[in-house]
């Protein structure tokens, strides 16, 4: 029986392949398209203006929107950063993977080295891949000595150059890292780092607030790096430590570097932007230019950098040959832990679009984002009201390439990304610290959870409720009307699929959103 199975799928794949590659080769007729992910950091879907009633200026990011197909139904897998990277490299739901969730800044590389990844697929097609920018998916294998050579890392798992952040801009260690190594690190002036306990001699915001440049407002009362305190502990590496205000031009720059570099070449570059994530700190020229804050200005500078990468491609005549895929890797949040006004200052604007919740959230907002394919000449501008989900770029980008590979949960949706089928994905599992739901359709089912209603620190609507929920997000796309009583049959059909999926404890005992 197995082996008849077996003998199915290896026909039915020969017989794919073989449908395929007329049209393959036609694709890819002169060389392989570049491939450039361009991924932001807790951008919602109305902090861009192609997107919504915002009102925060994103000319940029709008010209991808409109200049290529502009996803109205986009999802990130989760509405926290971990797992969201780890499912978009991967083409895998990150609950399949215990350690997918928010990582401090000493955690050990989360991707086994011997899974499928989008640069590894792709390497295997003859890319050149690289990483700039913000990383959050661990490093080493525990108990890292950041002064010697840090591996396994992104170079493990697929990337042929990596320049990144470890985790988030908020934890330390604060010092970017070239193919494994830190970078300006002085032998002399050694890096430790810990999440458990205070280095002797070591300088934190909750000693010494009145160091401080930014206030936090929760968490973040750590080691103070350039007048602003992050979670965790650090010692040593003063020459290594980075500027927050000059963070944006380094990781631009080394992007449009890499870019130049590799013009000859099939190259892939995933460039995972540090915006609008805590600590909000624009270069000086952008500030005060959004009249909202750091966060706005915080906005402002990301999408300036896309045109950047913009401009690069098309001075080196890349334009044609390049796919850009825009998103994000969570939904947005106000207060993430410092006092930056982002609350006081946000006057009128709506980050989370027409949507219920937030970054963390199970709610729509918190993994509805902006989600834009452009390639000059190839995709014809539009806007699509397909289903699409970040997991389903690795088998998508798979077929573009003619790799036979296939990975985890994502669907090959090359003609939706490419502007040529409206066919999305039918369904998803989507995750939020932990716990998950299903969207299906139009519908979306949320099952009960323990835990507050509203998070007390960031101010933001969970999803956790007693019974489960049920939402029409094409009626009511605010989630206000819960259907679970009126539909009943609807919200059983819906509950049957999630845990076919999912497993049937899947709504039942998951922790509580915990903020570490
Ligand atoms: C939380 C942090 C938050 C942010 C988040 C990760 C506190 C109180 N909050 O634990 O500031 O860093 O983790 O964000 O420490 S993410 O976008 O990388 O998932
Ligand atoms: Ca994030």
């Amino acid at each position: 029986m197995k082996n008849l199975f077996l003998t199915i799928i290896l026909f039915a794949s020969i017989g794919f392949s073989c449908v395929n590659k007329p049209e393959q080769t036609g694709k890819n007729q002169n060389s392989k398209p570049n491939i450039i992910i361009i991924y932001a950091d807790d951008l919602g879907y109305g902090d861009v203006s192609a997107y919504g009633d915002g009102i925060i200026k994103t000319p940029n990011i709008d010209k991808l929107a409109l200049g290529g197909m502009k996803f109205t139904k986009g999802y990130a897998s989760s509405s926290t950063c971990t797992p969201s990277r780890y499912a978009l490299l991967t083409g895998t739901y990150p609950w399949r993977n215990k350690r997918a969730h928010i990582l401090p800044g000493s955690a050990p590389l989360i991707i086994d080295t011997a899974r499928l990844t989008i640069p590894k697929m792709l390497k295997e097609q003859g890319y050149h891949t690289a990483v700039v920018g913000k990383w959050h998916l661990g490093l080493g294998s525990g108990n890292v000595d950041w002064n010697k050579h840090i591996s396994p890392g992104p170079n493990e798992v697929g990337f042929d150059y990596s320049y990144i952040m470890a985790a988030t801009q908020d934890r330390v260690p604060t010092v970017y890292i070239e193919d494994g190594n830190v970078v300006a690190l002085d032998p002399d002036d050694p890096i430790k780092v810990s999440y458990k306990h205070k280095f002797p001699g070591e300088i934190t915001g909750l000693e010494h607030p009145e160091l401080l440049k930014m206030m936090y407002s929760h968490g973040h009362n750590g080691t103070i790096v350039n007048g602003i305190s992050r979670i965790g502990h650090m010692i040593g590496g003063e020459k290594a430590r980075w500027i927050d205000e000059d963070m944006s031009d380094r990781f631009l720059s080394k992007a449009q570097e890499y870019i130049r570099q590799h013009k000859n070449e099939p190259f892939f570059l995933y460039y995972g932007l540090q915006q609008p994530h805590v600590p909000r700190t624009p270069n000086p020229r952008f500030v005060g230019k959004s009249g909202l804050g750091p966060r706005g200005d915080a906005i402002i500078e990301e999408d300036w950098n896309v045109g950047q990468i913009l401009a690069a491609l098309e001075e080196e005549g890349l334009l044609e040959n390049t796919l850009i895929i825009f998103s994000s890797d969570n939904g947005p949040v106000l207060d993430d832990g410092y006092k930056d006004d982002a609350v006081k200052l946000n006057d009128g604007h709506k980050p989370w679009g027409p949507f219920r919740g937030g970054k963390y959230s199970l709610f729509e907002a918190g993994t509805r984002m902006p989600f834009i394919t452009y390639w000059k000449g190839h995709i014809k501008p539009g806007v699509s009201d397909a289903m699409v989900s970040q997991i389903d770029i690795l088998n998508s980008l798979a077929a573009l390439t003619g790799s036979s590979k296939r990975s985890g949960d994502g669907e090959d949706l090359l003609d939706v990304f490419l502007g040529k089928s409206d066919n999305g994905r039918e369904a998803m599992v989507f995750e939020a610290t932990g716990r998950t739901g299903y969207r299906k359709g139009d519908w979306v089912m949320i099952p009960p959870y323990k835990g507050a209603a509203v998070s007390k620190s960031v101010n933001i609507e969970l999803g956790n409720a007693k019974e489960y929920q049920l939402y029409n997000i094409k009626e009511d796309p605010g989630q206000r009307i819960d259907l679970a009583m009126k539909e009943p049959e609807k919200l059983n059909e819906m509950i049957k699929e999630f845990e076919s999926v999912r497993g049937t404890n899947a709504g039942k005992g998951v922790k509580e959103l915990e903020l570490k």
